[in-house]
């Protein structure tokens, strides 16, 4: 089944949005995949970030990703790669709409609490850069009262 990669970025550790950002995704009936509290170094911020590299703002994005400890999770579900998009909320929290993650929780650009990979395809890369190790393999017990 689809998956995507989810960081919780160091503001939302600091902030304390750590339970609330897993229990939206648990609510919703996506199935956690992997899970790690981590420090990522510079070069590894820049090899997530590598689409981005032209980018004006980053330098400052990725001092911002390695000020702290990020929450790292691969989640699991139909459909959770655009869903999960959704939960998030637009890219700059003053355009999210409440609700979702970032219009709830967030305001300036440059601290918008949390990561949503874009695309399957992105997904999977992200999911193979931040767990080299492999993905927990287990299946809900709830999953036919999620599924039909
Ligand atoms: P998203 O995180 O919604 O996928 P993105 O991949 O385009 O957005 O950019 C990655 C992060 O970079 C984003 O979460 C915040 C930052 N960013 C994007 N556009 C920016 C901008 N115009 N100014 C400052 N930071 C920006
Ligand atoms: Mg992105």
């Amino acid at each position: 089944m689809e998956q995507t990669f989810i960081m919780i970025k160091p503001d939302g550790v600091q902030r304390g949005l750590v339970g609330e950002i897993i229990s939206r995704f648990e609510k919703k009936g996506f199935s956690l995949k992997a899970l790690k509290f981590v420090n990522v170094d510079r070069q590894f911020a820049e090899s997530h970030y590598a689409d981005l590299s032209a980018k004006p703002f980053f330098s400052g994005l990725v001092d911002y990703i390695i000020s702290g400890p990020v929450v790292a999770m691969v989640w699991e579900g139909k459909g959770v790669v655009l869903t999960g998009r959704k939960i998030i909320g637009a890219t700059n929290p003053l355009a999210s709409e409440p609700g979702t993650i970032r219009g709830d929780f967030a305001i300036d650009i440059g601290r918008n609490v949390i990561h949503g990979s874009d695309s399957v395809e992105s997904g999977n890369k992200e999911i193979a850069l931040w767990f080299p190790e492999g993905v927990v393999h287990w299946q809900s017990s709830l999953h036919s009262w999620i599924y039909e």
